[in-house]
């Protein structure tokens, strides 16, 4: 951990502490017992904006469950260019969006997959997860559901003039070969509330060209998000395939189930995929991750990976631990 981190650590983990410290010294203060600050923590710097909302909200005494959707939300409807209806299109010129969403107390999880013409793909996955008996939606059946729960639905086919112009800035990747780290991001949002409850949410258009139908890591329970209560949660982003055939983000949650800490529990589960993926440390994969205990981290295989962490005490851009062939043994900013 660097000073720095553990300084913002230690000032968000003492005020929880003394907290604790008092609630144990006396039963008439046993109600603050298990309150905290509470922390956000979010992928990329385009992650800060959400994470502040996301803090409104709770201030407001609204849940983590509430202040995810509406952080993810705020994302998806700001222009981001790889969350939401303005993110990038498929290979056919036509966005479609993943995104879940999974809340700690019950273990809930609601998704929906290459859906199109969804404004707020978040709001789908909770009401997929609140409404139905099911986890997740995907294409049409994504599309009709949100509808008819009244959510704002679009055409979901790009602009043409935007794709024309979109697409020939592009270095044409052929189909499912985009996967320059400038060729997606996304936001996944993770939360633990002042009562120590954990709530996560992802939304993303996903990988830009990708063949139509191509469902990434994002709204996959235990890829794009995974949330254990008892633990904590964590989210990815890069290339979504590096990231769904190792459950990717469950195993972070694991790692930390197992002592790790976040930033330590998100370069194992990179350690281990890099171990028999093909590509080894070239990979585009990069996690957030945060504890019960209100620690939080990141590492990443992009250089100086930005994360974004909220809490009422500051709001501010990190950068994960670098992991590359060159410095996967040492340690990053943790
Ligand atoms: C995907 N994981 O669809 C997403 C994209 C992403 O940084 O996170 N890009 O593969």
């Amino acid at each position: 951990m660097s000073d720095q981190t553990r300084r913002d650590f230690l000032k968000h983990t003492t005020a929880a502490a003394a907290t604790f410290s008092a609630g144990c010294a006396s039963t008439q203060s046993s109600a603050r017992l298990a309150k905290r600050d509470p922390l956000i923590v979010s992928t990329w710097g385009f992650g800060k904006p959400a994470n502040e909302l996301a803090l409104k909200v709770l201030q407001g005494g609204g849940s983590a469950l509430d202040a995810v959707e509406q952080g993810v939300r705020l994302m998806e409807s700001s222009g981001n260019t790889s969350v939401g209806l303005s993110g990038k299109p498929n290979a056919a010129g036509v966005v479609q969006l993943d995104a879940c969403i999974m809340n700690g107390p019950g273990h809930q999880a609601g998704s929906v997959a290459g859906v199109e013409g969804v404004v707020h793909p978040i709001s789908a996955a909770r009401l997929v997860m609140e409404k139905t008996p099911h986890v997740m939606l995907v294409g049409p059946g994504a599309h009709w559901f949100a509808e008819q729960n009244g959510l704002e639905v679009r055409d979901g086919q790009a602009d043409e003039a935007s794709y024309r112009e979109w697409l020939a800035k592009q270095k044409k990747p052929a189909p499912g070969k985009g996967d320059k780290p400038e060729n997606h991001d996304t936001i996944a949002l993770i939360i633990l509330d002042t009562d120590g409850n954990i709530a996560g949410g992802c939304s993303t258009s996903g990988w830009s060209g990708k063949v139509p139908g191509r469902v990434g890591d994002s709204p996959i329970i235990g890829g794009g998000v995974y949330v254990d209560n008892e633990v904590g949660a964590a989210g990815a982003t890069g290339l979504g395939e590096n990231v769904m055939r190792y459950c990717a983000s469950y195993q972070v949650v694991e790692n930390m189930r197992h002592g790790m800490s976040p930033t330590e529990a998100c370069a194992e589960a990179i350690r281990r995929i890099a171990k028999t993926d093909p590509q080894g440390m070239d990979l585009s994969i990069n996690f957030i991750a945060l504890n019960k205990g209100g620690e939080f981290g990141a590492a990443g295989t992009q250089a100086n990976f930005p994360y974004s962490v909220t809490t009422p005490a500051f709001s501010e851009i990190r950068k994960g631990q670098p992991l590359s062939s060159a410095n996967q043994k040492e340690g990053g900013n943790e």
